[in-house]
């Protein structure tokens, strides 16, 4: 028999996972993670040391219920334009088809970001032979807003390039902004009514400071690094992401689903390993965050495990900071 799925405990024990994406598709929790693969190889700041090769899917009827897993749904076999490292992925869905959306690098060794679809959130999904045009750099995610409109949040620095792209072009020697200077922000872009392409180019997302100034490159407990998520949550944008170096997930919210945000306070704070990474989801009348850490291997950064835990908002909107290891 299955194993019953239990708060702050690894809900898949026999694969590596990590950075999971949530959501409710046909009355059920489906959860879309990255799967990290064993390996001898180096770990560095380029992040050599996540070396994915494909997706599995897995779904939970309830909170307490087994997580199921529904198998390889994608392998970068199959997608024309990969070289390596499929990352963070997300989905969505519109008009009766499943999105599967997700980073690698390209034959250039250049990170871009791909989707595949299908009829069943479980899959198998169908890749597009090219990559999104105008897309570059990791960790998409997908927001369908209640008017229909849809927009991808995405970007990471480091190993995933993001300082790379400040111009717009691709400059191999790119570098983060001066500790004075503001942070680089994730990048929005509305998606076509097909979901298969950008409407648009797409812009930085400003966040700023409780004085509306933008944080800067050096308030690393507060800039933005990689895993963006967005949730709206009694009309109001709330758009999280991890400060990587601080390892924090945080939130900032705002009026328009492209910004400007207002850092509000910290989601989670540090797990076991490197990375953090996330995504929130109402399931019945519950707030959950999904996270990672590498619990499962005793704190090796690329075999982490997926986790999830109730999140509660304060009367005033407010998310009430999550202590991983205090239950
Ligand atoms: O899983 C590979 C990378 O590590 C993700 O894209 C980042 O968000 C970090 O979790």
């Amino acid at each position: 028999m299955e194993k019953k799925s239990r708060p702050n405990e690894p809900l898949v024990t026999h694969i590596y996972t990590a950075d999971p994406s949530a959501h409710v598709f046909e009355g059920k929790l489906y959860i879309y993670p990255s799967h990290d693969l064993e390996h001898d190889g180096p770990d560095n700041d380029n992040g050599d040391q996540y070396q994915m090769e494909d997706y599995h899917v897995f779904s939970m009827d309830d909170v307490d219920a087994p997580c199921i897993d529904h198998g390889e749904v994608l392998h970068m076999k199959n997608v024309p334009w990969v070289s390596k490292q499929m990352w963070a992925p997300d989905a969505a869905y519109k008009n009766g088809t499943y999105y599967l959306y997700f980073p690698a690098r390209d034959k250039e060794g250049i990170f871009r970001i791909g989707v595949a679809t299908s009829k069943n959130p479980a899959g198998p999904f169908t890749p597009e032979p090219n990559y999104i045009p105008g897309s570059f750099s990791i960790d998409p995610a997908v927001f369908v807003d209640d008017d229909g409109r849809s927009y991808m949040y995405f970007g990471g620095l480091w190993g995933g390039q993001l300082e790379k792209w400040k111009t717009g072009e691709f400059n191999p020697e790119g570098k983060e902004p001066a500790v004075n200077e503001p942070a680089l922000g994730p990048r929005v872009a509305e998606l076509s009514d097909d979901m298969l392409t950008f409407k648009e180019a797409p812009q930085e997302v400003q966040i700023l400071d409780e004085n509306g100034n933008p944080i800067t490159a050096g308030d690393e407990d507060r800039r933005y690094f990689e895993g963006p998520w967005m949730h709206k949550y009694n009309g109001l944008y709330y758009l999280s992401y991890s400060t990587g170096t601080t390892h924090y997930l945080v939130y900032a919210v705002g009026t328009n689903p492209k910004g400007p945000f207002t850092y509000k306070g910290r989601i989670l704070e540090p797990v076991i390993g490197w990375t953090t990474h996330h995504s929130i989801v109402q399931f019945k009348d519950k707030w959950y965050l999904f996270y990672h850490d590498s619990s499962l291997s005793g704190g090796v950064n690329h075999k982490r495990c997926i986790k999830y835990t109730e999140l509660k908002y304060n009367p005033d909107g407010t998310i009430q900071t999550i202590k991983p290891y205090d239950n």
